[in-house]
Protein backbone atom coordinates (compact mmCIF):
# COMPACT_ATOMS: atom_id res chain seq x y z
CA UNK A 1 0.00 0.00 0.00
CA UNK A 2 1.10 3.61 -0.57
CA UNK A 3 2.92 5.05 2.44
CA UNK A 4 0.19 6.17 4.84
CA UNK A 5 -0.17 8.01 8.13
CA UNK A 6 -1.67 5.51 10.52
CA UNK A 7 -3.04 6.24 13.99
CA UNK A 8 -3.54 3.15 16.12
CA UNK A 9 -5.66 3.14 19.29
CA UNK A 10 -4.20 0.46 21.48
CA UNK A 11 -5.88 -0.90 24.58
CA UNK A 12 -7.65 -3.80 26.18
CA UNK A 13 -6.43 -7.42 26.28
CA UNK A 14 -3.77 -6.88 23.64
CA UNK A 15 -2.07 -4.51 26.08
CA UNK A 16 -2.11 -6.53 29.29
CA UNK A 17 -0.44 -9.48 27.56
CA UNK A 18 3.28 -8.67 27.19
CA UNK A 19 3.83 -11.26 24.45
CA UNK A 20 1.11 -9.57 22.38
CA UNK A 21 2.67 -6.19 23.16
CA UNK A 22 5.94 -7.38 21.65
CA UNK A 23 4.16 -8.75 18.58
CA UNK A 24 2.33 -5.46 18.02
CA UNK A 25 5.64 -3.62 18.32
CA UNK A 26 7.07 -6.04 15.73
CA UNK A 27 4.19 -5.32 13.37
CA UNK A 28 4.69 -1.58 13.73
CA UNK A 29 8.36 -2.08 12.93
CA UNK A 30 7.34 -3.85 9.69
CA UNK A 31 4.84 -1.13 8.80
CA UNK A 32 7.53 1.50 9.27
CA UNK A 33 9.97 -0.47 7.10
CA UNK A 34 7.25 -0.47 4.42
CA UNK A 35 7.27 3.34 4.60
CA UNK A 36 4.24 4.07 6.78
CA UNK A 37 4.19 6.65 9.57
CA UNK A 38 2.68 5.25 12.76
CA UNK A 39 1.33 7.02 15.86
CA UNK A 40 0.02 5.07 18.81
CA UNK A 41 -2.50 6.27 21.41
CA UNK A 42 -2.92 3.98 24.37
CA UNK A 43 -5.37 3.55 27.20
CA UNK A 44 -4.83 1.31 30.15
CA UNK A 45 -8.19 0.73 31.85
CA UNK A 46 -7.16 -2.59 33.47
CA UNK A 47 -3.91 -1.07 34.83
CA UNK A 48 -5.82 1.91 36.23
CA UNK A 49 -8.36 -0.40 37.88
CA UNK A 50 -5.55 -2.23 39.62
CA UNK A 51 -3.80 0.97 40.77
CA UNK A 52 -7.02 2.46 42.13
CA UNK A 53 -7.86 -0.76 43.94
CA UNK A 54 -4.41 -0.79 45.52
CA UNK A 55 -4.86 2.82 46.66
CA UNK A 56 -8.34 1.93 47.98
CA UNK A 57 -10.00 4.48 45.69
CA UNK A 58 -13.43 3.49 44.47
CA UNK A 59 -14.24 4.34 40.86
CA UNK A 60 -17.33 4.08 38.72
CA UNK A 61 -18.19 4.73 35.07
CA UNK A 62 -20.91 6.92 33.63
CA UNK A 63 -21.51 6.44 29.91
CA UNK A 64 -18.11 4.83 29.45
CA UNK A 65 -16.27 7.64 31.28
CA UNK A 66 -14.51 7.01 34.58
CA UNK A 67 -15.65 9.48 37.25
CA UNK A 68 -12.31 10.96 38.30
CA UNK A 69 -11.77 12.48 41.75
CA UNK A 70 -8.59 14.51 42.48
CA UNK A 71 -7.09 11.49 44.32
CA UNK A 72 -7.99 9.17 41.45
CA UNK A 73 -6.44 11.57 38.93
CA UNK A 74 -3.07 11.38 40.72
CA UNK A 75 -3.11 7.57 40.46
CA UNK A 76 -4.36 7.59 36.84
CA UNK A 77 -1.68 10.02 35.68
CA UNK A 78 1.00 8.00 37.48
CA UNK A 79 -0.28 4.77 35.95
CA UNK A 80 -0.77 5.95 32.36
CA UNK A 81 2.35 8.09 32.01
CA UNK A 82 4.70 6.62 34.62
CA UNK A 83 3.92 2.93 34.19
CA UNK A 84 2.04 2.06 31.00
CA UNK A 85 3.59 4.61 28.66
CA UNK A 86 7.11 4.06 29.99
CA UNK A 87 6.77 0.31 29.63
CA UNK A 88 5.39 0.55 26.08
CA UNK A 89 8.23 2.85 25.04
CA UNK A 90 10.73 0.31 26.37
CA UNK A 91 9.06 -2.67 24.66
CA UNK A 92 8.65 -0.83 21.36
CA UNK A 93 12.21 0.43 21.34
CA UNK A 94 13.41 -3.14 21.84
CA UNK A 95 11.72 -3.75 18.48
CA UNK A 96 13.52 -0.81 16.86
CA UNK A 97 10.56 1.46 16.31
CA UNK A 98 12.24 4.61 17.76
CA UNK A 99 9.41 5.14 20.22
CA UNK A 100 8.95 8.47 21.98
CA UNK A 101 6.64 8.66 25.00
CA UNK A 102 4.27 11.62 25.09
CA UNK A 103 0.94 12.64 26.57
CA UNK A 104 -1.52 15.36 25.65
CA UNK A 105 0.27 17.58 28.20
CA UNK A 106 3.47 17.78 26.14
CA UNK A 107 3.70 21.00 24.19
CA UNK A 108 0.02 21.49 25.16
CA UNK A 109 -0.71 19.09 22.32
CA UNK A 110 -4.25 18.29 23.46
CA UNK A 111 -6.42 20.90 25.13
CA UNK A 112 -9.59 19.82 26.88
CA UNK A 113 -12.45 21.28 28.81
CA UNK A 114 -14.30 19.62 31.68
CA UNK A 115 -16.68 17.10 30.18
CA UNK A 116 -20.32 17.30 31.11
CA UNK A 117 -22.86 14.54 30.82
CA UNK A 118 -26.59 15.08 31.11
CA UNK A 119 -29.22 12.59 32.18
CA UNK A 120 -32.94 12.90 31.60
CA UNK A 121 -34.84 12.04 34.80
CA UNK A 122 -38.18 10.19 34.87
CA UNK A 123 -39.82 13.58 35.53
CA UNK A 124 -38.40 14.85 32.22
CA UNK A 125 -35.99 17.17 34.02
CA UNK A 126 -32.40 17.22 32.84
CA UNK A 127 -29.70 16.65 35.43
CA UNK A 128 -26.02 17.48 34.94
CA UNK A 129 -23.78 14.67 36.14
CA UNK A 130 -20.37 15.60 37.54
CA UNK A 131 -17.60 13.36 36.17
CA UNK A 132 -14.86 15.18 38.09
CA UNK A 133 -11.59 15.63 36.19
CA UNK A 134 -12.70 14.06 32.91
CA UNK A 135 -11.75 16.04 29.85
CA UNK A 136 -13.40 16.55 26.49
CA UNK A 137 -11.01 17.40 23.66
CA UNK A 138 -11.51 20.91 22.27
CA UNK A 139 -8.28 21.64 20.42
CA UNK A 140 -5.25 19.77 19.16
CA UNK A 141 -1.91 21.09 18.02
CA UNK A 142 -0.37 18.22 16.09
CA UNK A 143 2.99 19.94 15.38
CA UNK A 144 4.75 17.83 18.00
CA UNK A 145 3.55 14.66 16.29
CA UNK A 146 4.57 15.92 12.86
CA UNK A 147 8.07 16.71 14.09
CA UNK A 148 8.47 13.18 15.38
CA UNK A 149 6.98 11.20 12.50
CA UNK A 150 8.83 13.27 9.91
CA UNK A 151 12.05 12.19 11.61
CA UNK A 152 11.06 8.53 11.72
CA UNK A 153 10.13 8.44 15.42
CA UNK A 154 6.97 6.68 16.65
CA UNK A 155 5.01 8.77 19.16
CA UNK A 156 3.36 6.68 21.86
CA UNK A 157 0.79 8.90 23.51
CA UNK A 158 -1.01 8.61 26.87
CA UNK A 159 -4.55 10.02 27.12
CA UNK A 160 -3.89 12.71 29.74
CA UNK A 161 -4.39 16.37 28.80
CA UNK A 162 -4.87 19.83 30.28
CA UNK A 163 -7.30 22.71 30.00
CA UNK A 164 -6.50 26.36 29.19
CA UNK A 165 -5.69 27.05 32.85
CA UNK A 166 -3.27 24.14 33.06
CA UNK A 167 -5.48 21.79 35.09
CA UNK A 168 -4.89 18.12 34.30
CA UNK A 169 -7.66 15.80 33.07
CA UNK A 170 -8.25 12.12 32.43
CA UNK A 171 -9.53 11.55 28.89
CA UNK A 172 -11.13 8.38 27.51
CA UNK A 173 -8.48 6.89 25.21
CA UNK A 174 -10.89 6.24 22.32
CA UNK A 175 -12.16 9.83 22.39
CA UNK A 176 -8.58 11.12 22.60
CA UNK A 177 -7.41 8.93 19.69
CA UNK A 178 -10.34 9.73 17.39
CA UNK A 179 -9.83 13.47 17.84
CA UNK A 180 -6.10 13.16 17.30
CA UNK A 181 -6.53 11.07 14.14
CA UNK A 182 -8.61 13.87 12.61
CA UNK A 183 -6.25 16.64 13.76
CA UNK A 184 -3.13 14.99 12.35
CA UNK A 185 -4.98 14.20 9.11
CA UNK A 186 -4.23 10.51 9.36
CA UNK A 187 -5.04 8.30 6.38
CA UNK A 188 -6.22 5.48 8.64
CA UNK A 189 -7.58 5.29 12.15
CA UNK A 190 -7.18 1.76 13.48
CA UNK A 191 -8.99 0.62 16.61
CA UNK A 192 -7.46 -2.53 18.01
CA UNK A 193 -10.08 -4.51 19.91
CA UNK A 194 -10.27 -8.13 21.06
CA UNK A 195 -12.73 -9.28 18.38
CA UNK A 196 -12.44 -9.64 14.60
CA UNK A 197 -14.70 -6.68 13.77
CA UNK A 198 -18.35 -5.71 14.05
CA UNK A 199 -20.54 -8.82 14.13
CA UNK A 200 -24.18 -8.70 13.07
CA UNK A 201 -24.62 -11.93 14.98
CA UNK A 202 -21.80 -12.54 17.50
CA UNK A 203 -19.90 -14.95 17.44
CA UNK A 204 -20.80 -16.14 13.92
CA UNK A 205 -17.69 -15.23 11.85
CA UNK A 206 -19.80 -15.18 8.69
CA UNK A 207 -21.72 -12.23 10.17
CA UNK A 208 -18.70 -9.89 10.44
CA UNK A 209 -19.36 -6.69 8.52
CA UNK A 210 -16.67 -6.13 5.94
CA UNK A 211 -17.52 -2.47 5.38
CA UNK A 212 -20.09 -0.15 6.89
CA UNK A 213 -20.92 3.55 6.39
CA UNK A 214 -21.48 6.12 9.15
CA UNK A 215 -25.14 6.25 8.12
CA UNK A 216 -25.53 2.47 8.41
CA UNK A 217 -23.84 2.59 11.83
CA UNK A 218 -26.69 4.64 13.27
CA UNK A 219 -29.06 1.71 12.83
CA UNK A 220 -26.69 -0.64 14.64
CA UNK A 221 -26.56 1.22 17.99
CA UNK A 222 -28.15 -0.83 20.76
CA UNK A 223 -28.03 -4.10 18.83
CA UNK A 224 -24.65 -4.60 17.18
CA UNK A 225 -22.93 -1.65 18.85
CA UNK A 226 -23.20 -1.94 22.59
CA UNK A 227 -21.13 -1.77 25.81
CA UNK A 228 -17.44 -1.13 25.28
CA UNK A 229 -17.94 -0.85 21.52
CA UNK A 230 -19.93 2.40 21.93
CA UNK A 231 -17.00 4.78 22.76
CA UNK A 232 -14.92 3.06 20.05
CA UNK A 233 -17.54 3.67 17.39
CA UNK A 234 -18.16 7.23 18.60
CA UNK A 235 -14.44 7.93 18.29
CA UNK A 236 -14.44 6.45 14.78
CA UNK A 237 -17.36 8.68 13.83
CA UNK A 238 -15.54 11.72 15.25
CA UNK A 239 -12.44 10.85 13.23
CA UNK A 240 -14.40 10.43 9.99
CA UNK A 241 -16.49 13.55 10.61
CA UNK A 242 -13.19 15.36 11.24
CA UNK A 243 -11.98 14.58 7.73
CA UNK A 244 -10.55 11.03 7.70
CA UNK A 245 -11.65 8.85 4.84
CA UNK A 246 -11.29 5.46 6.47
CA UNK A 247 -11.35 3.82 9.89
CA UNK A 248 -10.79 0.19 10.62
CA UNK A 249 -11.53 -2.19 13.49
CA UNK A 250 -8.93 -4.96 13.78
CA UNK A 251 -8.29 -7.68 16.32
CA UNK A 252 -5.37 -6.65 18.56
CA UNK A 253 -5.07 -10.22 19.84
CA UNK A 254 -4.09 -11.17 16.27
CA UNK A 255 -1.35 -8.58 15.68
CA UNK A 256 -0.39 -10.06 12.31
CA UNK A 257 -3.61 -8.49 10.99
CA UNK A 258 -1.87 -5.11 10.88
CA UNK A 259 0.71 -6.19 8.32
CA UNK A 260 -1.80 -8.38 6.48
CA UNK A 261 -4.15 -5.44 6.01
CA UNK A 262 -1.59 -2.88 4.91
CA UNK A 263 0.90 -4.95 2.98
CA UNK A 264 -0.84 -8.14 1.90
CA UNK A 265 -4.14 -6.51 0.91
CA UNK A 266 -6.13 -8.92 3.04
CA UNK A 267 -9.73 -7.86 3.57
CA UNK A 268 -9.96 -8.27 7.32
CA UNK A 269 -11.70 -6.48 10.17
CA UNK A 270 -14.49 -3.97 9.63
CA UNK A 271 -13.87 -0.84 7.58
CA UNK A 272 -15.93 2.24 8.37
CA UNK A 273 -16.35 4.83 5.63
CA UNK A 274 -18.43 7.97 5.04
C1 LIG B 1 -10.02 6.25 30.91
C2 LIG B 1 -8.60 6.38 30.37
C3 LIG B 1 -7.96 5.07 29.99
C4 LIG B 1 -8.68 4.35 28.86
C5 LIG B 1 -10.00 5.52 32.27
O1 LIG B 1 -9.84 6.16 33.30
O2 LIG B 1 -10.13 4.28 32.24
C6 LIG B 1 -11.86 7.82 31.21
O3 LIG B 1 -12.71 6.94 31.26
P1 LIG B 1 -8.81 1.95 27.71
O4 LIG B 1 -7.97 0.77 28.03
O5 LIG B 1 -8.69 2.39 26.32
O6 LIG B 1 -10.26 1.76 28.12
N1 LIG B 1 -10.56 7.57 31.03
C7 LIG B 1 -12.27 9.26 31.33
O7 LIG B 1 -9.54 4.87 28.16
O8 LIG B 1 -8.22 3.07 28.66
Amino acid sequence: MNPSKILIKYGGNAMTNTELQKKIAGQIHLLKLAGHQVVLVHGGGPFINRALEKAAIHSKFIEGQRVTSPEALVEIQKTLIGDVNASLVKTFNNCDVRAVGLSGLDGRMVLVTKKSVQMTLASGEIENLDLGSVGEVIRIDSDLIEIHVRNNFTPIIACIASDMEGNTYNVNADNFAGALAAAMKADFYITLTDVDGLYLDFPDPASILDQVSIKQLQELYGTVIKGGMIPKIQAIEAALNGGLSKALILNGTKPEQLYQFFEENKRIGTSIIH
